[in-house]
């Protein structure tokens, strides 16, 4: 039964090279990428029984009680948010071409409604919260559009994936695949992190106790920002694969947007498994969960997705399996399920948090192999170098004359004296020069020159090299979205060089001050515009009466004492 045909939304090859054509003249969304997941899901068969974005109908009843209008289990809504400028354009029952991010027709939504969703009520049926924390309540309240359309999607081509286009299945890919080699129980293990010896340990025992092959189904989607990136799990998990006895498993990549709802969310990942041909799945302790929330709290109960997935597997047609908390035995020089031991107050039972872990990556430290594997650590080393070999950016902010310039020159100096990493300064009166000359200084200007420093810096980060930004940068909003693009490829330290505006204004190295102050320049920050005062910068220097090398020097210390030079 599981083997049989999944139906999918695609046209036959004919109908969409006639499609694509008539398709050019029709208004166009440019999906999201997470739209673009959700589309491919949808096309492929993977949110079977569903044949589009949700409908009004459809969405109040997910919200409500975790099904569709036709009572069919489906615990989260994929709906196509969009912007009311958009939204306004359309009518009902109008065709829209949805389109990828370089332009290219893969889908019509034929739009059978459109409505503004209640966000807030949204959040809360879904996530259960409306604390931003949540990354998917954040993503509803922040990101999202605010109209939601619904309506039958008809697919002309699937997203393009250029990276490990061998190890990517859609589920009638999977479930032939399962059909040709006779495999009639097979259990998914999902997966948004590398594996270590505790998960191989899992995996297997999982597939062993079922009786069933087993299938690694890691999401390379989206997935909690800050993740390890898929790029590098998905070679880690190609190293560990050969550690599983021969043809008892598989690997495939899942395109999946995840939601990070917990209890909901292990439901969908139990029914999107079962239509890539699965009959089990092993949910764990707190699946799917989001992290602490404000207060610092779990979301959910460590359990909780358990027993929603228990309620409803017997109407879904695929079986929980419950992940086993393994854990190293010493003595005995194996893994074992930590309820399972009965010795325990004569073993020393090992392990190491994902927190210990990331530590000693990020140290350079030793990581032993009863933990992992040498080839999955070696793939992590690659990617994330410790600290001091990793790319950084120090962001300089304070008043115009406040000495910002000066110390990130001297900075930049001292920095390369020490060598080994590129260094770059992206000076306030350099930038304007080469990057935003035809800026001024509205707010939305100052943002825009601020985002793309940021985007700057943030590229010179990731490739490992450190960018010295010097700008005013006034707005505490803009400060901290540059502050979110830069972490997530290495460290953003704020340095508010605290120079008081009477003290600027005192030394008014430009005369720009007097100028302002006669009204001869306008908008001029801490005289006729606002500046936010750094609430939790990493350094905030006085440079009253305090030489330029000491400022510079205190950066250094900070750097040194962040690990970031040695
Ligand atoms: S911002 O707000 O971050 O975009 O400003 P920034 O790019 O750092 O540019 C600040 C330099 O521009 C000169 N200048 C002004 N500053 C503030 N307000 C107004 N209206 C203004 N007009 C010109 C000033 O020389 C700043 O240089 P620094 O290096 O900060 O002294």
């Amino acid at each position: 039964m599981l083997h049989a045909p999944i139906p999918e939304l695609y046209v036959s090859y004919e109908s969409a090279q006639k499609l694509k054509y008539e398709a050019a003249e029709l208004p166009s969304w440019d999906l999201t990428p997470r739209q673009i997941c959700d589309l491919e899901q949808l096309l492929n068969g993977g949110f079977h029984p569903l044949r589009g974005f949700n409908n009004e109908q459809d969405y109040n009843a997910i919200l409500s009680n975790m099904r569709l209008a036709d009572h069919s289990l489906w615990p989260i809504p994929i709906t196509l948010d969009v912007s009311e400028h958009f939204a306004s354009s359309i009518d009902i029952q109008q065709d829209i071409a949805l389109r990828d991010q370089e332009g290219v027709i893969l889908a019509i939504l034929t739009v059978t409604d459109r409505w503004i969703p209640d966000k807030q009520h949204e959040a809360t049926s879904i996530f259960g919260t409306n604390d931003t924390q949540h990354p998917a309540v954040n993503y509803l309240h922040n990101t999202a559009g605010n109209v939601y359309l619904g309506g039958p999607v008809t697919g002309i081509q699937p997203p393009a994936h250029y990276d490990f286009r061998a190890r990517r299945d859609t589920p009638n890919e999977l479930r032939a695949y399962f059909r040709k080699l006779g495999w009639h129980r097979v259990v998914a293990f999902q997966t948004r992190n590398p594996l270590h010896r505790a998960h191989q340990e899992l995996t297997f025992r999982a597939a062993k106790d079922t009786q069933a092959n087993l299938l690694i189904h890691p999401v390379v989607g989206l997935t909690k920002p800050g993740d390890i990136d898929h790029f590098t799990r998905v070679r880690c998990y190609e190293a560990i694969l050969d550690q599983y006895p021969s043809s008892t498993t598989t690997m495939s990549l899942l395109n999946l947007a995840m939601r990070m709802a917990g209890p909901r969310e292990a439901i969908w990942h139990g029914l999107i498994r079962k239509n890539y041909g699965c009959t089990h799945i092993i949910i764990g302790r707190d699946h799917a969960g989001p992290g602490k929330n404000s207060q610092g709290e779990d979301f959910y109960g460590p359990y909780d997705a358990q027993e929603l997935f228990r309620a409803h597997q017997d109407e879904m047609g695929i079986e929980m399996v419950d992940f086993k908390h393994m854990v190293y035995v010493q003595e005995r020089a194996q893994y074992e399920p930590a309820d399972e031991i009965q010795d325990k107050d004569d073993v020393t039972i090992l392990n190491i948090s994902g927190t210990e872990l990331r530590r000693r990556l990020s140290e350079g430290l030793e990581i032993p192999e009863w933990f992992s594997f040498p080839t999955v650590v070696e793939e992590l080393r690659r990617s994330k170098p410790p600290r001091a070999k990793q790319g950084f950016t120090v962001f300089l902010t304070g008043f115009s004359g406040s000495g910002k310039s000066t110390i990130a020159n001297a900075l930049m100096v001292k920095l390369m004296e020490m060598g080994g990493r590129p260094v770059t300064l992206l000076d306030g009166d350099i930038v304007r020069k080469n990057l935003s000359s035809e800026l001024g200084f509205s707010k939305e200007h100052r943002d825009l020159n601020i985002r793309r420093i940021g985007y700057v810096a943030s590229e010179i980060t990731k490739n490992g090299g450190i960018a010295i930004c010097a700008p005013i940068a006034p707005y505490e909003t803009t400060r901290r979205a540059v502050r979110e693009d830069i972490e997530a490829f290495g460290a953003f330290i704020e340095v508010h060089v605290a120079t008081s505006i009477e003290e600027c204004e005192r030394r008014d190295r430009k005369g720009l001050y007097k100028l302002a102050r006669e009204g001869k320049i306008k908008e001029f920050t801490g005289i006729s515009d606002p500046y936010d005062v750094p609430k939790n910068p990493e350094l905030s220097i006085e440079t009253e009466n305090v030489d330029v090398d000491h400022c510079a020097h205190q950066i250094i210390l900070k750097l040194e004492n962040m690990g970031l030079i040695s």
